[in-house]
């Protein structure tokens, strides 16, 4: 109920990003707005192309469809449409979908009045995907470095990949972003529990807050970084996560051509042991 009546109050128009009143508008429980409309229109058409590229293909068993960036040979040129055409058509449709996405999750959060936090977060997986099927490729010089569209496919293309560089856990940016990842998922097990044991104490127990979920860390540990904060720190280890990742594949190949634990031999050569 109240979700309805805060609804009626701020579902008024302006505030949008682009296009004035032109779409301002909500169907059931979604915004429209300009970027609906074109995330619509890049989904669908990239969802259609996936199925028509499917339909071409040797199989519908949705664990081996499998869409192929073009042949190397075709560097960063255009494909004929079933030689790899169809992978970049779709590369440049998802990329206007998740772009006109984080828009409208920017242009909804102005209306909203509050801050552009979640488009900004959304912008680091945009900018992994980003790395892996346009940076890369065109650092590398053709379009067939980019990841397959296929569900066991582009495992086999992160494990050949891997492989190309003999140990793909020696390079130093995939420690970082894993580091980052494991450490994401302690901090949301640790607030999760956290906000749980704070926030639904069992049946005829009184609900705390912040000085108690300030103190069981301040008692434990030493120091407690505040309910504020924590919500900052999961943010920047979440997108770090993405960020690392994306320089990990950024750097293996276009400055770094050699296997990863080569690159380690910076450590024997130090001066300080001869
Ligand atoms: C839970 C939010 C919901 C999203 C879901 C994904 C599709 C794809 C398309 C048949 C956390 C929806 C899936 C729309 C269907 C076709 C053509 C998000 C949640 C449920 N991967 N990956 C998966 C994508 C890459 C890797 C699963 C996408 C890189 C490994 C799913 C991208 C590398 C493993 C999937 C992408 C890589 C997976 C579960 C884009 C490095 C697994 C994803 C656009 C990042 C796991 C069989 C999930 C698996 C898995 C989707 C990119 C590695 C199919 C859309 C190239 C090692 N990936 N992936 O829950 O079980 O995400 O694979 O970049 O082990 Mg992948
Ligand atoms: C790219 C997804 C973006 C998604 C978007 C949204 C839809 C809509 C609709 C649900 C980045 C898509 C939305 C489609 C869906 C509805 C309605 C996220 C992306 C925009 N690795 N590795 C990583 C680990 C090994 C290798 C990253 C661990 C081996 C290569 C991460 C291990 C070898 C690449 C990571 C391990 C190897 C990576 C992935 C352990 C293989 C990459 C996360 C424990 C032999 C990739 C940018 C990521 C990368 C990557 C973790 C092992 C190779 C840090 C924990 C040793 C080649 N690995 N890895 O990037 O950095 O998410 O990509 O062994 O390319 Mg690795
Ligand atoms: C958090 C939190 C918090 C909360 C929270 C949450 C984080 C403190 C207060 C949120 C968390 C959760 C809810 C937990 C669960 C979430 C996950 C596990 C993450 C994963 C999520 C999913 C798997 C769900 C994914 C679902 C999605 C993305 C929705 C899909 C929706 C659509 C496809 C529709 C999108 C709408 C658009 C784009 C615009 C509107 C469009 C329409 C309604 C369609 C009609 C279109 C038009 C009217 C436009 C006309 C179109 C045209 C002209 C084009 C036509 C073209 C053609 C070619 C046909 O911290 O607390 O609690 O809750």
């Amino acid at each position: 109920m109240a979700m309805l009546s805060f609804e009626r109050k701020y579902r008024v128009r302006g505030g949008t990003l682009i296009g004035g009143d032109l779409f301002d508008f909500w169907v059931g429980p979604f915004y429209v707005g300009f970027f609906g409309v074109t995330t619509i229109v890049f989904a669908t058409l990239g969802t259609l192309l996936i199925v028509y590229a499917a339909a071409l293909g040797p199989t519908w068993n949705i664990w081996q469809i499998n869409i192929a960036p073009p042949d190397l040979k075709y560097g960063l040129g255009l494909a004929p449409l079933k030689e790899g055409g169809f992978w970049q058509l779709i590369t440049v449709c998802a990329l206007g979908a998740f772009v006109s996405w984080a828009l409208r999750q920017a242009e909804i959060a102005r209306k909203l009045g509050m801050g552009y936090h979640i488009p900004v977060a959304f912008s680091f997986a945009i900018f992994a995907y980003f790395s892996l099927v346009v940076i890369r490729p065109v650092l590398l010089g053709a379009w067939g470095h980019g990841f397959p569209y296929g569900i066991m496919s582009h495992l086999d293309w992160v494990s050949n990949t891997g492989y190309q560089f003999l140990h793909f856990h020696y390079n130093p940016a995939h420690c970082l972003a894993i580091t980052f990842f494991f450490t994401t998922c302690l901090a949301l097990a640790m607030h999760g529990s956290l906000i749980l044991s704070a926030s639904n104490p069992g049946e005829g127990e009184k609900v705390k807050g912040a000085e108690h979920e300030n103190t069981i860390f301040r008692d434990t540990i030493g120091y407690s970084i505040g309910t504020l904060a924590i919500h900052r720190l999961g943010l920047f280890l979440a997108i770090s996560a993405a960020f690392w990742s994306a320089v990990c594949i950024i750097i293996s190949g276009p400055f770094w051509t050699r296997g990863w634990p080569e690159w380690w031999s910076w450590w024997l050569d130090l001066p300080i042991w001869s």
